[in-house]
């Protein structure tokens, strides 16, 4: 690309052939993916599931830090980790998915975080519904936003900037947003947001700030870099681009067989196969997964895990029956949530390579 595109806010796109460079696999080494036979847990382990971080972890002593509220309210809040955990307190078994996902498959490819397909992970999160904090500060009634700052810091395409991410109030006030400090039972882990982070359900993981200190009720909608430069479906380097929101519905294949080491091209002997996976949306309860075992061109149904009433913004089991017959073949899986959403079979673009849910295609050699 000839154009500044540092100066616009946008990713620089490769060059049509060009391959992942040190600066995309330096951000891979930090940013780690969910293995996808990772994909066979309920609840990801811990380590497992997938990580992304903009800028460095920041220290925090949880000893002296305090959580801000203000902004447009009646009253400044300040509350230390005790305070926040002495609230009523929710565990909640929530899917997290990375903007980012699949970005590395787009053509022409965005340089920046290079995800394949696993930038994803379920966890149980614990902690206090936010809405009530809001309504104890008192928000005023012209509020619009709420804003969410992390305690780290960096640079982004030029600009310096504490990580800050604005939501909607009416959003913020969902009884399942929550303010959390455990994941799977334990402390918050560094890497995660320690000591406190906000999980909202449904929306993608850039909403998901970690290393939170504030929190500001806003009059105006939040115009920090992370929701008017970033995280914006630009078509073109003029396009303002919409907001990206809630996770698009996506489905994934547990990798079937055993991988060869290089090429992680999956091998499996002939006869039946049984094939697993998840599936998922931000926007709709998952209604329909489909498999195709011969590059598309045909497609049946998976037979659905009984959704779990307890979890509705976890991931969702799916199994198909495969025979196998010798020679290679393509395996392809794709959901439909109920707001009659399917994944695309052919490529979406956009500049920023964001909220990408074209269909997993997984090449598999059936041996004798
Ligand atoms: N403070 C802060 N919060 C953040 C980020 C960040 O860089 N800084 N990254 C966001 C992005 S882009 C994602 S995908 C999720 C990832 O959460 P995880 O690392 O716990 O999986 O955190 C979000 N929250
Ligand atoms: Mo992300």
């Amino acid at each position: 690309m000839s154009t500044d595109t540092a100066s616009l806010g946008l990713a620089r796109v490769a060059e049509r052939g060009e391959g992942v460079g040190l600066d995309e696999l330096a951000l891979a080494t930090r940013n780690h993916g969910m293995p996808l036979e990772a994909l066979r847990y309920d609840v990801t382990p811990p380590g497992l599931h997938y990580v992304l971080t903009h800028f460095d972890i920041p220290a925090v002593d949880p000893a002296t830090w305090r959580l801000e509220i203000g902004g447009a309210v009646d009253r400044r809040l300040a509350l230390t980790l005790d305070e926040l955990m002495s609230r009523p307190a929710v565990t909640t078994r929530v899917l997290l998915e990375c903007a980012g996902n699949g970005r590395a498959r787009y053509e022409p490819r965005p340089v920046s975080q290079p995800w394949l397909l696993e930038a994803v992970g379920t966890a149980e999160w614990t902690g206090t519904p936010l809405a009530p904090l809001l309504a104890e500060a008192g928000i005023s009634p012209d509020a619009v936003d709420v804003a969410f700052t992390g305690a780290d810091h960096g640079i982004e395409r030029g600009v310096e900037q504490d990580y800050a991410r604005g939501l909607p109030l009416a959003e913020a006030r969902r009884p399942e947003a929550l303010l959390v400090w455990a994941m799977n039972g334990a402390a918050l882990l560094p890497q995660h947001g320690a000591p406190l982070r906000l999980v909202v359900p449904g929306w993608y993981g850039m909403a998901q700030v970690k290393w939170l200190t504030r929190i500001d009720v806003l009059t105006e909608p939040f115009t920090g870099y992370q929701n008017a430069t970033a995280y914006r479906l630009k078509v073109d380097a003029d396009d303002p681009g919409e907001p990206v929101t809630r996770i698009r519905p996506r489905a994934l294949l547990a990798p079937p067989g055993f991988p060869d080491f290089m090429t992680r091209e999956r091998f499996v002997h002939a006869g039946q196969v049984p094939l697993t996976g998840r599936a998922w949306s931000g926007r709709a309860p998952v209604t329909r997964v489909e498999v195709s075992t011969d590059g598309g061109e045909s497609w049946g149904d998976a037979v659905l895990a009984p959704a779990d009433p307890a979890h509705p913004f976890a991931w969702r089991a799916w199994s198909y029956h495969w025979t196998a017959r010798p020679g290679r073949s393509e395996l392809l899986t794709r959901a439909t949530d109920g707001s009659g959403e399917t994944q695309p079979v052919e490529q979406q673009w956009n500049r920023q390579g964001m909220a990408n849910n074209l269909v997993q295609r997984v090449p598999v050699t059936v041996l004798p």
